[in-house]
């Protein structure tokens, strides 16, 4: 079996740091040895009122995103899922086998929707079978997301199951989870236990991919802590989720073994390791943002390289549409 990555972005604003290590720094990593198909999830984006001049720019700089971070557009597909009309076909196939109970315990749809449940949109609600179809579509193997995704994932696992049972056959692949690295769930700089997020009101609870040095800089200064002194060892970081997580954050983009960090800054006051860990962040942040601002001014290459992607996702995506509706008894002349 040919193995095979899919995952994806919404275009809902700038990337953050949440999203690079949760998601694009590992598919970097994996991506030499997979078949690699990266969306980005402009059909996911519009679950909530999204501006259309500016949603179409920010797709765009989705994809220059991918790319400044590492990605190979000579490998990897590169396209905006809208782009791909399967993905939508294929979820009102699997929706029509989603028992409503599984879509009811999704936590993200309650966290999103909030106290104003009768206003969400039907798309945000079933906003999991479209993330089942737009891995299943491709028949992934697997698929490196944050923590936050694990939830979807499952239940993407789930639908697979399903339809395969009800039609007595191995037509869809049960995608396996990729939750990799030392951050899998980048946390709010403001509140360690809400998730770094796009739509966070605060713009100093996150560090985007385009801030300036000193943005970062003084984004790590303000990051909360707490009256104690950096940990000695991992005892000393219980109940303390701020803590917890800019030192995920350290270990993930420094490679730097945790016993290492404890012996350097344990005792110490926050602010040595902040310095330490704003140095990192500008160090693999910096050449991202140049290189996302350079790629910004090279329009017609951006949309190359998604229209060559997208040709590339609709011959997988056209192979599995045709079994899928043969298997369901769909016209397909
Ligand atoms: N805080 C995070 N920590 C680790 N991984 C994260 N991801 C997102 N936030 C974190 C991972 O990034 C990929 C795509 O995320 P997305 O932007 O499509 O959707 P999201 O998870 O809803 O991200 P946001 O920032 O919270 O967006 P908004 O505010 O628009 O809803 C996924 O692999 C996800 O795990």
């Amino acid at each position: 079996m040919t193995k095979r990555i899919l995952s994806g972005i919404q275009p809902t604003g700038n990337l953050h740091l949440g999203n690079y290590l949760g998601a694009i720094k590992n598919w970097v990593a994996l991506q030499n040895d997979y078949e690699c198909l990266f969306c980005v999830v402009d059909l996911h984006a519009i679950t909530v009122p999204q501006d259309p001049i500016h949603l179409i720019q920010s797709t765009r700089e989705t994809v220059a995103t991918y790319l400044a971070c590492g990605i190979s557009a000579d490998d990897a597909s590169i396209f905006p899922q809208s782009m791909v009309a399967e993905h939508s076909e294929l979820m009102w196939i699997l929706a029509c086998h989603t028992p409503l109970g599984w879509l009811n315990r999704m936590t993200q749809f309650k966290e999103k929707a909030g106290k104003q449940k009768d206003q969400a949109s039907m798309g945000l609600y079933a906003y999991p079978v479209l993330m089942a179809a737009d891995i299943l579509l491709y028949q992934a193997t697997d698929v490196p997301v944050g923590e936050d995704q694990k939830q979807h994932l499952e239940l993407a696992r789930d639908i697979a199951g399903a339809f395969n049972r009800h039609y007595k056959k191995d037509l869809l692949t049960i995608p396996e989870p990729r939750i990799m690295g030392a951050a899998t769930r980048v946390m709010s700089l403001r509140d360690g236990s809400s998730k770094m997020s796009k739509s966070d009101v605060s713009d100093a609870s996150r560090i985007h991919l385009k801030d300036s040095d000193d943005e970062i800089i003084q984004k790590i200064k303000k990051a909360r802590t707490d009256s104690g002194s950096f940990p000695s060892d991992s005892k000393e970081l219980d109940g303390r989720l701020e803590v917890q997580n800019l030192l995920n954050i350290y270990l993930a983009l420094s490679g730097v073994d945790v016993q290492t960090v404890y012996a350097e800054f344990g005792g110490r006051n926050f602010s040595d390791f902040k310095n330490h860990l704003a140095d990192v962040c500008v160090e693999n942040i910096g050449p991202i943002r140049e290189k996302i601002h350079r790629l910004m001014d090279e329009q017609q290459y951006l949309d190359s390289i998604i229209q060559k992607g997208t040709a590339k996702a609709k011959v997988l995506a056209q192979d599995t549409m045709r079994d899928v509706k043969k298997t369901v008894g769909l016209c397909n002349f």
